[in-house]
């Protein structure tokens, strides 16, 4: 390993006439994977220095957005994702449930608001969401958002005209991972493609939604391969205002379940690497943080990390409790989105 690296490109990169959604001063679409490799080879604390660095500088306020999921439609998913306990064919404790009711989702939206939450995410385990769904999904959409929260839905797949049903309803961000590399893909995923999730990624732009776009480390890919996979999300045009990188959370009955748990000094630069090629995108730590424990979860915001999920729920498995995410929060001296709004109200 060498013992420093010459990152040619330059931290803070040019400003661009290709000016993205996120504002002026970040161009998408230059990022190499040998670029990105460099910036995971960097020694630890200068990796870290520099992604703290682009994190100040594009927000200078520091806080940390806090957002729910809810599990609207559960479980007995055709996909065969290698990861997920909610696929019908592997055998796991999940039971499949039908879509909820909207009652039931607008209680779990209130109560996500009344314990500080910044944003409500509704994910349901279908392949592509069928178009009487989609007018089930933009009501509760137009619920939650009338309650003053942000909103978010992942559902798979989607045509232009459903992506566009949803943002006229109300819809802020649309979640749908690329989940790894190209070249790595295959080893998890064979029943949807790559060019599928990039066609509804362009989908959900061309809507006029902002994408929550990441994925999964810890599935026993390379180095190269996570390089190449942050490189992916950074060379979207423009990059995901949201990025979540979810730590493999091995499910029992799931392919993925034997799968070692990836060394979590390695995660840490998975998070320094995304925000310093996506400098003004929310990345938030998702799925795997009961695993990672507090001083893991302290590295990660140090390297740029300024998102949760929060709350006792993922999906199907398991997240810290709301009170020891906030007394963490606290500890560290970290702010909530939602606190910060608050004080300048009061
Ligand atoms: N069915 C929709 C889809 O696949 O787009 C939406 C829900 S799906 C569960 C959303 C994301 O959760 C996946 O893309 C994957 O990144 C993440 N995920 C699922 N199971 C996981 C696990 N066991 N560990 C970590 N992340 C997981
Ligand atoms: C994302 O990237 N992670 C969230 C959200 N988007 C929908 C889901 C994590 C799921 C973890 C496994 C589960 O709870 O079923
Ligand atoms: Fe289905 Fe989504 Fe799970 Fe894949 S990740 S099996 S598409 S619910």
């Amino acid at each position: 390993m060498p013992q420093s690296q010459t990152i040619e490109k330059p931290l803070v990169r040019a400003e661009s006439p290709r000016a993205n959604a996120l504002g002026s001063g970040d161009v998408s679409g230059n990022w190499t994977v040998p670029q990105v490799e460099a910036l995971f080879a960097l020694p630890f604390t200068e990796l870290l220095y520099r992604a703290q660095e682009v994190h100040r500088t594009h927000f200078p306020e520091g806080d940390v957005e806090l957002a729910t999921l809810l599990s609207i439609k559960t479980g007995g998913c055709p996909e065969d994702c290698g990861y997920c306990p909610q696929a019908a064919r592997y055998n796991t404790d999940v039971k499949a449930n039908k879509l909820m009711d909207l009652d039931e989702v607008l209680d779990a939206a209130k109560a996500a608001k009344a314990a500080g939450s910044n944003r409500f995410c509704m994910g349901a385990a279908w392949r592509e969401p069928k178009d009487r769904d989609i007018e089930k999904v933009a009501a509760m959409i137009r619920g939650v958002k009338a309650l003053g929260l942000e909103t978010c839905a992942t559902l798979g797949m989607l045509e232009p005209l459903q992506a566009k049903a949803l943002q006229a309803a109300g819809l802020d961000f649309y979640n749908h991972n690329l989940d790894t590399s190209e070249d790595f893909y295959r080893s998890v995923i064979n029943t949807r493609d790559y060019q599928d999730r990039l066609d509804t990624i362009s989908h959900v732009r061309a809507a006029g939604m902002s994408v929550c776009c990441g994925g999964i480390v810890g599935m026993g890919e390379s180095r190269v391969q996570r390089a190449a996979f942050i490189a992916r999300l950074a060379n979207l045009s423009p990059y995901p205002e949201s990025v979540p990188i979810n730590h493999l959370v091995p499910v029992a009955g799931t392919p993925l379940a034997d799968q070692p748990p990836m060394d979590p000094l390695e995660f840490v630069r998975t998070i320094a690497v995304a925000r310093i090629t996506m400098p003004k995108a929310r990345v938030r730590l998702s799925a795997g943080r009961q695993e990672l424990g507090r001083a893991v979860q302290a590295m990660c915001f140090q390297a740029g990390a300024n998102s949760i999920f929060y709350g006792e729920q993922l999906l199907t498995t398991g997240n810290p409790e709301a009170e020891e995410d906030l007394a963490l929060l606290a500890e560290l001296g970290l702010k909530t989105k939602q606190s910060m709004k608050a004080e300048v109200t009061v």
